[in-house]
């Protein structure tokens, strides 16, 4: 029996019908690192790999899609249409968890990037426009935005007003000062349970990229009080209240970090147009991840919600065989494949 199953797997793993997550070993696990911990040559290898995939060539066709220039407007493009289901809901982990891999995976694969996506650590942040990764130098993803004096303030109705940031137009430094955005901008207010996408989703609209820093933001929702909340909570529903409410009530640290980075990072639709974007979710899949392991019988499969943004009633709830679509990016995956980052295809955590 023992021989025949272990000719058996030998047989599968020839046939390459043996998926890598069933290989993952602790020695071969893939760690994601801050980008404060990567040296000056790791981080131009990262910012030299986004760039790369800006240059290649997109999937998406052009007479569909005439706003999607290239392969990075991919992951924009797919982000867009799917953001009513995988925002303020069930999903958001589990859709964005694979987004990022999937980005990692581009990186490697098609511009020959050695490393993974490092993750922008948000409590150590005490000080944006000196903090490695947004400070400007050549080995930051770039800084600010010019400072725009008629920025308005940001009004959502059920948070109130927030005072502008620091920035509010085109970012002026570092290695992504020429970066031009192609898609949107989307009405944020126009998101929500039934909204579909405007006409102009696919729209060419080429402009400069643009930040407005707001460092109170980060210190008061993205502190280390709440990763400690984050990893405390006991169960998905709490986890969620402190990551990303669907119930309107507060600011998760989710939606904090893209208000901190400002301007383009706060469209819920294009924000992944911003290179900070995915450092950003790797950060969350990072404190999801760290909480799954804290407890991983209870914790590995945790889901609350829905596939419907900010999870109105009448959406069923999101189980492990819920499918997740990528578009052009990847087949469609289950939630079930994406709940370990140690198995099926993934082999990789976080310290
Ligand atoms: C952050 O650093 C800049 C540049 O050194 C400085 O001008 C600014 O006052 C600092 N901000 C805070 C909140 O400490
Ligand atoms: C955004 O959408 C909301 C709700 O659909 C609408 O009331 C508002 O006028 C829109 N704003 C802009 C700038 O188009
Ligand atoms: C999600 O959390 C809410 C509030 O704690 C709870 O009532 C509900 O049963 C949970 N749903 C699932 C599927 O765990
Ligand atoms: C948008 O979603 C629909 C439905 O899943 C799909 O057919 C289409 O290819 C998607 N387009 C993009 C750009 O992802
Ligand atoms: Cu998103």
């Amino acid at each position: 029996m023992g021989l025949l199953s272990n000719s058996l797997l030998a047989l599968l793993v020839t046939a390459g019908l043996v998926v890598a997550g069933e290989q993952c070993s602790p020695e071969t696990t893939a760690f994601r690192k801050d980008w404060r911990a990567l040296n000056a040559h790791e981080r131009t290898e990262y910012i030299e790999a986004v760039w790369c995939l800006r240059r290649q060539p997109a999937h998406l066709p052009n007479n569909e899609y005439p706003g999607v220039r290239d392969r990075l407007d991919d992951f924009v493009a797919t982000h867009i249409n799917y953001t009513t289901a995988i925002h303020a809901n069930a999903l958001l982990l589990p859709w964005h968890r694979h987004f990022t891999y999937l980005w990692e995976t581009a990186l490697r694969e098609e511009c020959g990037y050695k490393g993974y996506v490092p993750y922008w650590n948000w409590p150590a942040t005490t000080n944006l426009t000196e903090d490695p990764l947004f400070d400007g130098s050549p080995t930051s993803i770039s800084g600010n935005g010019a400072y725009d004096p008629n920025e308005k303030p940001r009004c959502d109705p059920p948070y109130g007003c927030e005072a502008p940031g620091t920035g509010g137009g085109c970012v002026t430094s570092g290695p992504f000062k020429d970066f031009e955005v192609h898609l949107g901008p989307f009405n944020n207010s126009h998101a929500g349970p039934h909204a579909t996408l405007p006409e102009s989703a696919w729209d060419y609209n080429p402009r400069c990229l643009k930040r407005s820093f707001n460092q109170p933001i980060l210190d008061r929702t993205n502190n280390e009080a709440a990763m400690k909340r984050l990893l405390d909570a006991p169960d998905m529903d709490g986890f969620l209240d402190v990551m990303d409410p669907s119930d309107k009530s507060h600011i998760g640290t989710h939606g904090a970090g893209h208000r901190t980075i400002g301007k383009d990072m706060t469209d819920v639709y294009s924000s992944p147009q911003d290179p900070a974007f995915m450092l950003h979710h790797a950060m969350i899949d990072r404190m999801w991840t760290l909480w799954q392991e804290r407890d991983i019988d209870n914790r590995r499969n945790a889901l609350n919600g829905t596939d419907v943004m900010y999870n109105p009633a009448s959406a069923p709830l999101v189980t492990l065989d819920h499918v997740l679509n990528f578009g052009c990016l990847d087949r469609p995956r289950t939630v079930r494949e994406v709940m370990d980052t140690r198995g099926h295809d993934y082999c990789y955590s976080y310290h």
